[in-house]
């Protein structure tokens, strides 16, 4: 059988015909990090509390072996990415703080010494870290927040987004790698409002009070992320996409578009060149909505493959900051993680393998036959060879072998957990 670098070289040469340069391909796949979201690990329960996930957002299934406590997360975090090419960032919640023995400390009162151990652990790997208040799953959240009518329980989520946005300089100072800070509330009615104004005008005045102390904007992106409905809000999400496009174009924060807060046939890939012509950057959750914002971990469809190929053909892989958000409890933790980081690794491989000059000249000319039929035709092209040499260049395993690597370890510790 041939060996994986004699199958590159084929490959190589096949792509070379296309006009694409796999090499560069690769090199380039190298320098782009995915954020790996921890709460896949524990089906986003977080360190801080004991209740259930609320917020209108839901884990379902109970596959056994799920992260109790820090260690936990992070041994679970360590196997995934050790599955997975390339260098990544973690991506975390203020919900994940992590306390002394006997100390606790509520959201508004958050402090960068609570994340110590998540600065040690991205430290020693390399890593950079994302961050992103929890507002949900806590007493306080239970109807509104930073939109809430009641005006202690609003000035409470307003001291938890100043104290993440500490936090977040605290990661890029300690890691200097910059903080990409998400805001995303849960906020809404399960039915019709008498006043969708209000609510608004509260969360905006709301963001305006977090992001009004000091901070580097250079070390912290802060990102506000849109949904258009939750479990138990269908009918009304104060922080809808054209609330907040604008709100982040008025202040200078970024978007962020997570593919699973839209109607299920509108697709975050074609939103994307249109962002990138008015935002420096822009921020993405890649997830998997299956009839609705189910969070199934990524695959590589063809929604994947779009959204991939417009960070690549536009450009823009450094102006877009991409973080994974889908939480399966019903499968093997690591096995989800690993997939979805995989996949979309995969995804930006096969973008970059495409030959986008040449297929933009056609479309540009008018060739529309001939640009159809190169689309499909290059679908079968040697991608696997490329894809395991990636892998085997970058340290990771090629093919399903990866998999061994899981069961084992959910032999030797993911059963031992009660
Ligand atoms: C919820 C949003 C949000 C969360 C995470 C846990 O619909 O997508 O990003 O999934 O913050
Ligand atoms: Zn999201």
């Amino acid at each position: 059988m041939e060996t994986v670098e004699q199958r590159y070289e084929y490959a190589k040469q096949k792509y070379q015909e296309l006009g694409v340069d796999t090499d560069q391909a690769i090199e380039k796949l190298m320098k782009f990090p995915i954020s790996m979201h921890c709460w896949q690990g524990d089906d986003v329960i977080g360190f801080d509390q004991k209740g259930p996930l609320t917020g209108g957002i839901q884990t379902t299934g109970n596959y056994p072996g799920k992260a109790r406590n820090p260690e936990e997360l992070m041994n679970d975090m360590d196997k995934a990415l050790s599955l997975v090419p390339g260098k990544h960032k973690i991506n975390l919640h203020a919900s994940y703080a992590i306390f002394k023995e006997g100390e606790w400390a509520d959201r508004d009162a958050l402090k960068p010494e609570h994340f110590e151990k998540w600065v040690e652990y991205a430290k020693e790997r390399g890593l950079g870290i994302d961050f992103n208040p929890t507002f949900f799953s806590h007493p306080k959240a239970s109807k509104f927040t930073l939109s809430s009518p009641d005006e202690e329980i609003r000035a409470f989520w307003i001291r938890h987004g100043q104290a993440c946005i500490r936090i977040a300089e605290y990661f890029a100072e300690e890691t200097g790698v910059p903080c990409c800070m998400n805001i995303w509330i849960p906020d809404g009615y399960k039915d019709i409002p008498a006043d969708r104004l209000g609510p608004r005008a509260r969360f905006k005045d709301s963001l305006d009070q977090i992001l009004g102390i000091e901070y580097d904007k250079e070390k912290v992106l802060v990102a506000l992320e849109s949904k258009v409905f939750g479990i138990g809000l269908e009918s009304y999400t104060v922080g809808n996409a054209e609330f907040c496009i604008n709100y982040a174009s008025k202040s200078g924060i970024l978007s962020l578009m997570d593919n699973g807060h839209y109607h299920p046939t509108e697709v975050v890939s074609d939103k994307i060149p249109s962002m990138l012509l008015f935002n420096e950057k822009i921020a993405l959750h890649v997830t998997r909505s299956v009839r609705w914002d189910s969070d199934h971990v990524v695959i590589f469809d063809d929604e994947t493959r779009e959204i991939a190929k417009e960070i690549v053909r536009n450009n823009a892989m450094d102006r877009v900051l991409l973080a994974l958000d889908f939480f399966d409890a019903s499968i093997n933790r690591i096995a989800a993680w690993t997939l979805g980081m995989r996949n979309m690794q995969k995804a930006m491989l096969y973008a970059l393998l495409t030959p986008n000059e040449a297929l933009k000249e056609l479309q540009d000319s008018g060739n529309n036959t001939k640009l159809f039929v190169m689309q499909e035709e290059v679908k079968t092209y040697p991608f696997g060879d490329v894809w395991d040499y990636f892998c085997k260049n970058a340290g990771a395993p090629c093919g399903e072998e990866w998999y061994e690597e899981v069961e084992k370890y959910e032999q030797e510790v993911l059963s031992k957990r009660k």
